[in-house]
């Protein structure tokens, strides 16, 4: 115990190692591209980069249209709306707060339904116990890049005639049934941020096959703008800048180094791990594609020390794990204050929002950071 920073001894890494480190494509292609953006002095509003990105994501996701945005929350802002939901919609409370503040932002209720323990993902059976005669829709969320039950959420949106829209933040180049995430319910919403994996800086699309959706979406994101003076829709401003597309393009033809890089941490830390009892390495299904962007573990009550005395262990040795997605979107505002009995319906949520801890990844993590987690855990464990 005396070698851990948390009992005094220095710590193992001096500059902290992140969940969520930006992967970066090649530099001199991102510059060159920054360049050109800068000669054409066309920076922002529907750009050829924006253009040439979107193409190419349609291509790769394998789906009609594909609308850049600013960022994942707006574009979920904009799919919710150009969706038509309103009143009720059921949405797992276990995901990043933006999927709930998305609806809450157009005072429509975010009803919370409990997930499947093992996977983590939105349960169906849970969705059909939370629908009302309110409920418009649903927002199943991909966590962790591993697919919601697509096939069991339609039959359900089908038979009670509610839209199905996905939060597909975390999945991008992820398959369900070997078929890319993208062109599943009637949207998909991607998120593009600096952490995902697949980066613009900040950015997000709405992908759908359906026309009508596309050109409404693309003008709401344009203040509702068809042609010059002439605005057709209600509309904001969610338009994805050149220089983010720039960044797009080139972080999409190194995709595979990325994977490459995650799928090997993760195989590292699943042998660093193998042998310490109560810790449990979430993995990803062999026989579907994965990005590997999230190496979660569980924490057992049997275990020693707490998810959280886990964590503060690993603070202290610079290694800044996080506790994704806890306390559960219920737990903070406004939904707390709004819907302060959600929580009795969700008995898995609170289960797994307790026993997380994620850790960081990707292609810059440094080389011994695996071996030290190990060492905490084991010296935790008081094996
Ligand atoms: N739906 C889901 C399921 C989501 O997970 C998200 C976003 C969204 C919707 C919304 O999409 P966006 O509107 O964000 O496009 C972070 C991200 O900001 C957020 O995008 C992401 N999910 C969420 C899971 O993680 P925070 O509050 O944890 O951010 P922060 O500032 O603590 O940064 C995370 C870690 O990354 C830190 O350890 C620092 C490191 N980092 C971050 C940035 C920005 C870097 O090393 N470099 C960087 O440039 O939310």
């Amino acid at each position: 115990m005396e070698d851990l920073a948390i009992a005094g001894a220095p710590p193992a890494f001096v500059d902290p190692v992140h969940v969520g480190r930006p992967n970066i494509g090649d530099r001199a292609a991102f510059l060159s591209r920054v360049n050109d953006l800068l000669d054409r002095r066309w920076l922002t509003n529907n750009g050829p980069l924006v253009h040439e990105l979107e193409q190419k994501l349609a291509r790769y996701l394998g789906v009609r249209h594909v609308v850049a945005m600013c960022n994942g929350t707006i574009a979920l802002e904009i799919a919710i709306r150009a969706l038509g939901l309103k009143g009720e919609v059921i949405l797992p409370s276990y995901t990043f707060i933006a999927t709930a503040q998305a609806l809450q932002w157009q005072e429509i209720t975010p009803v919370f339904a409990d997930i499947d323990p093992v996977t983590h993902n939105i349960d169906p059976a849970a969705v059909e116990k939370m629908i009302t005669p309110r409920t418009t829709g649903i927002i199943g969320v991909h966590l962790w890049g591993r697919a919601a039950p697509v096939d069991e959420l339609a039959e359900i949106a089908r038979r009670r005639h509610l839209s199905l829209m996905f939060d597909s933040a975390h999945a991008f180049g992820a398959t369900y049934r070997g078929r890319r995430v993208g062109a599943f319910g009637r949207a998909e919403v991607f998120s593009f941020h600096a952490t995902k994996f697949f980066n613009c800086f900040e950015g997000g699309a709405v992908t759908t096959n359906e026309d009508d959706l596309a050109t409404t979406m693309r003008y709401m994101r344009n203040f509702g703008f068809e042609t010059y003076d002439k605005a057709v829709h209600v509309g904001t401003n969610g338009k994805m800048p050149e220089i983010c597309a720039a960044m797009g393009l080139t972080n999409l033809e190194s995709l595979e180094a990325v994977v490459d890089a995650n799928r090997a941490n993760h195989r590292l830390y699943a042998e660093a791990f193998a042998g310490i009892d109560g810790i449990h390495l979430l993995d990803y299904d062999p026989t579907e594609s994965s990005n590997w962007q999230y190496v979660v573990i569980e924490v057992d009550r049997t275990f020693r020390a707490s998810r959280d005395e886990i964590v503060a262990a690993l603070h202290a040795e610079g290694i800044l794990a996080r506790k994704y997605f806890w306390p559960g979107c219920h737990n903070m505002q406004p939904f707390r204050e709004l819907y302060p009995h959600a929580g009795l319906l969700l008995p898995n949520t609170m289960v797994v929002a307790d026993r997380v801890i994620v850790l960081p990844t990707g292609t810059t993590l440094p080389n011994e950071t695996v071996g030290v987690i190990a060492d905490v855990l084991r010296v935790l464990s008081g094996a």
